[in-house]
């Protein structure tokens, strides 16, 4: 299977690294949804990423959809998915602020790089920056558990959607996420980044 998009994407990133996590065997395709769009387009003309084409032809796209078929596909002893229901719930609840945190910070990508100053809304950036904070100081909060990882003493997949969040927002937002306010998130994004499934798929 083909995983398209590139590794600077926080959604790719997250779809890559839970791969290595299960073991699955994939072609990597580093494709940008903005300079390589007609290629991209070629294979998915939605022109999302992360794409996935499975074997069989079939196209998936949506980062958490992706997992969710890697999960289904991969060896169950090393799921990513705890099957406790609170476990559980406790990894839903941070993927979901994770994954806020990393929407929010694509939308202000969006609204500053890719739209003409003039157009720009500067009462949506300020939205989509207390959003951002909102996310960060949960996240923050949850970090401080104290536990090995976030749901407990096995990594899951919170663990990687935190950290995936934690290098992409303090990558394109640092003023944002200020490593003296941040410390917790930032350690636990150091210990995280140290694992070799995620020195396999490095943030570029
Ligand atoms: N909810 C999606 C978000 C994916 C997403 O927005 N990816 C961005 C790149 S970071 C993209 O495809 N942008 C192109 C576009 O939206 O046109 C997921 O989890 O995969």
């Amino acid at each position: 299977m083909q995983l398209i998009g590139m590794l600077d994407s926080p959604f790719v990133r997250r779809a890559a690294i839970t791969a290595q996590f299960l073991g699955l065997a994939y072609e990597h395709r580093p494709l940008s949804v903005f300079r390589n769009y007609d290629d991209i387009r070629k294979i998915n003309p939605l022109v999302k990423v992360p794409t996935l084409v499975c074997d069989d032809g079939v196209v998936l796209v949506d980062s958490t959809l992706i997992i969710d078929y890697f999960e289904s596909i991969g060896p169950a002893e090393r799921s990513l998915m705890p099957a406790d229901p609170a476990a559980r719930r406790r990894v839903l609840q941070l993927v979901g602020i994770s994954l806020i945190a990393m929407e929010k910070t694509v939308a202000f990508i969006y609204e500053t790089k890719q739209r003409p100053i003039e157009l720009q809304h500067e009462p949506w950036i300020v939205r989509v920056d207390q959003q951002l904070a909102g996310a960060l100081h949960l996240l923050s909060e949850h970090v401080a558990n104290g536990k090995r990882w976030l749901a407990g003493a096995r990594i899951t997949q919170a663990d990687v959607s935190v950290a995936v969040a934690w290098r992409f927002v303090r990558h394109i937002r640092p003023e944002a996420a200020p490593l003296d306010e941040f410390e917790g998130l930032a350690r636990f994004g150091e210990k995280a980044e140290a694992l070799p499934e995620f020195l396999a798929c490095p943030f570029e």
